[in-house]
């Protein structure tokens, strides 16, 4: 008999490739949208391509509605959950912290009040994220590390990290947190650095823009490419026994350095069309991150392949192709 997933967040970065990896293991799999007054296909861009497959279905489900998540559970009795859905935005979550909070929490308790009440057999994944640990610059980071979040964005995760491992460790759950560092791609939202810097580099190339206004350039990040991570979330749903594990690159580059990357890679002068604009600047700034992924290499048999700079180039290319040049 084939699965049945359930991924929350299924139109943002990952949702979309774990959807597309799910569906080629002969998953049917139950993708939960957020309805929005200005519902257009835009919004479904990232899934456009596997919309119309008979083992994809969508259904509206604000992660924060109980009554909505408890539905879609009753309806389709998943055997796996991928909890993905989230205000993703590390900035944003400053500006917008009680919803921020609210999403990233009530979301994910949600979820494991409705296994807990209908069905302990399923299992479920959720997004973790290296934001949580936060100022501590002890790198690389592993799963041992202490957190200690600095943003409403990682304070929201690290509760919803520990509320997965309480209903493991109280209810007998099968919960799994990956703790992943940033992972990028052709599809990130177009309002993190990495995305905004290969989007803005393809237009400049093309004469369609002249500047580009950015925060803070020192700060460290281990990025990788998310098509590669969604496939770690998979394998953590098949172990013996549910753990969490770190899933990054293994590599730190400042956001300069990938700048440079596109910049170089594009020929273009970065003198001449970088801004860097005060007010880009985050009211606080996670300094270092830098994973350390022996746990999942040893225990999932995961190891990353593409890099920063590859993953700087591929990103360029696309975008540079969305523009119409060959
Ligand atoms: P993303 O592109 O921002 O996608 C987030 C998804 O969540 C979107 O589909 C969004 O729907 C949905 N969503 C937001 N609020 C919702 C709500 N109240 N109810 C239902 N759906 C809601 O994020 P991502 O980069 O794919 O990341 C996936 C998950 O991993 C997130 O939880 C993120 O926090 C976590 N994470 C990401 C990274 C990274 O580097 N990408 C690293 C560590 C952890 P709309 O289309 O309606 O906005
Ligand atoms: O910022 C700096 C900014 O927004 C990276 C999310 O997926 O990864 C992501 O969070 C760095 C920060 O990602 C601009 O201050 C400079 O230091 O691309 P970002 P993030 O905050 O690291 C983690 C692991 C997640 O879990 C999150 O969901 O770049 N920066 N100038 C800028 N950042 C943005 N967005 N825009 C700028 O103009």
């Amino acid at each position: 008999m084939n699965k049945i997933a359930i991924i929350s967040g299924i139109t943002g970065q990952d949702g979309s490739y774990l959807a597309e990896s799910l569906l080629k293991k002969n998953y049917t799999v139950i993708g939960t949208i957020r309805y929005t007054s200005n519902d257009t296909q835009s919004k479904l861009k990232n899934i456009q391509h596997i919309v119309d497959n008979d083992k994809l279905i969508l259904e509206y489900c604000d992660i924060t509605d109980f009554s909505a998540v408890n539905s879609i559970i009753l309806k389709y009795k998943p055997s796996e959950v991928y909890n993905l859905a989230a205000q993703s935005h590390v900035g944003v979550s400053y500006k917008n912290p009680i919803s921020t909070i609210n999403i990233n929490i009530s979301g994910t308790i949600n979820f494991l009040e409705s296994i807990k009440a209908n069905d302990r057999n399923i299992k479920f994944y959720q997004a973790s994220t290296s934001e949580m640990f936060g100022i501590n610059t002890n790198c690389p980071q592993n799963e041992q590390t202490m957190m200690l979040p600095i943003s409403p964005y990682a304070a929201a995760k690290l509760c919803s990290h520990n509320l997965v491992q309480i209903y493991r460790d109280s209810y007998g759950i099968y919960a799994c947190c990956g703790i992943l560092f940033n992972h990028e791609s052709e599809r990130r939202g177009e309002n993190f650095v990495t995305r905004k810097i290969t989007k803005a580099a393809a237009s400049i190339k093309m004469g369609l823009q002249d500047k580009l206004y950015l925060g803070n350039l020192k700060v460290y990040r281990d990025w990788g490419h998310a098509k590669e991570y969604v496939e770690a979330m998979h394998l953590m749903l098949q172990q013996q026994k549910p753990e969490d594990f770190v899933i990054c690159s293994g590599e730190t580059n400042t956001v300069e350095d990938f700048l440079k990357h596109v910049f170089e890679y594009a020929d273009l002068d970065i003198q001449k069309h970088v801004i860097i604009d005060p007010n880009l600047y985050r009211p606080s700034e996670v300094p270092k991150l830098w994973g350390d992924y022996s746990k999942a290499k040893e225990k999932l048999g995961w190891q990353p392949k593409i890099k920063c700079k590859e993953l700087a180039q591929i990103m360029f290319d696309h975008d540079l192709k969305s523009l119409g040049v060959k």
